[in-house]
């Protein structure tokens, strides 16, 4: 099986103890349209370096988890003909074994991350547990519980039962931060009907609580105001889509819903993954420089 490969770049910003911030592929190769994907994928890596910390995408290429990803790798996990899988952390080990080509959800790239020494990882959305009491419970939430990560993310999209999502991060004892916010965010919307159970307005206070932590961290940042969709809007999409994806199972149920998103809201649902994703990268790369400081 194959060791994991880190990018020069990332290689020296940890060995120096510099501010490192991972970044997930599922996004990229499964949830954002082609063409798009690989300018989101520059901009991101680019906010992460305007915030001063070194980025490392990460995705699985030719069975090696890749820490850090070159121009050319990201053009491939861009890339709709290049067929990626999508791998959640039950499947790093038969990636590896079968040497696929892979990208990596928010359970699998924290995993990927942790383990190569990456304590800060920025994403849009988070997996949680489906609507109507089914048994589909994303392991986003599981890995939280175990790898010591912060995940920066905009919390939930209301496809989700949120309610529930929240309750197992509360089992699992994961804690859930609102960046200068008081609501649980739902994606494309800034807030949910759920509050957060704390709140924090500055990076050095999250850096004290990553030192303190115990388990993975949830810090939740709302979509900025001026890309928040229109809630009509958002409303009769999420109708569409639950009637849409009734007959979608397991991994394919969140790619399939955010593509009549992309597809019907004449870009106002991509501005706000856009724009969400980018604050994300730059808040998580704020709290890796506080971490160091
Ligand atoms: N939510 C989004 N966009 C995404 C995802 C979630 O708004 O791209 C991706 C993330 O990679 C997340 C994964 O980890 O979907 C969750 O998939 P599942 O529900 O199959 O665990
Ligand atoms: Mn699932």
């Amino acid at each position: 099986m194959s060791a994991p490969s880190t990018t020069g770049e990332v290689r020296d910003a940890l060995a120096e103890g510099r501010p490192v911030v991972a970044l997930e592929s599922t996004i990229l190769a499964h949830g954002l349209p082609p063409g798009r994907n690989r300018e989101v994928a520059g901009r991101i890596e680019d906010a992460v370096r305007a915030a001063g910390a070194t980025p490392a995408t990460i995705a699985v290429l030719d069975g090696v988890p890749r820490i850090g990803l070159t121009p050319a790798q990201l053009d491939r996990v861009c890339d709709p003909d290049a067929g990626l899988a999508k791998l959640s952390r039950r499947d790093l080990g038969v990636a590896q074994a079968l040497g696929l080509d892979g990208a990596t959800t928010v359970a699998a790239t924290a995993t990927l991350a942790h383990e190569a020494g990456i304590g800060v990882f920025a994403t849009g959305g988070l997996g949680g547990v489906h609507r109507g009491g089914s048994w589909d419970v994303s392991a986003d939430l599981d890995v939280l519980a175990r790898a010591p990560v912060l995940v920066v993310c905009s919390g939930v999209k209301s496809i989700l039962d949120i309610g529930a999502t929240l309750e197992v991060l509360e089992t699992r004892s994961v804690p859930v931060l609102g960046w200068r916010t008081d609501r649980f965010p739902a994606f494309y919307l800034r807030e949910s009907e759920f509050d957060v159970p704390w709140r924090v307005d500055d990076a050095r206070t999250v850096a004290r609580v990553v030192h303190a932590r115990r388990t993975g961290i949830l810090l939740v940042n709302p979509v900025p105001a001026a890309f928040e969709m229109p809630r009509g809007l958002h409303d009769r999409l999420l109708d569409e889509g639950l009637r849409l994806t009734a007959d979608v199972h397991g991994k394919d149920v969140t790619p399939r819903l955010l593509r009549h998103f992309h597809e019907h809201s004449d870009g106002a649902s991509l501005d706000a993954n856009e724009a969400l994703v980018l604050g994300n990268a730059r808040l998580a790369a704020e709290v890796a420089v506080a971490l160091t400081a």
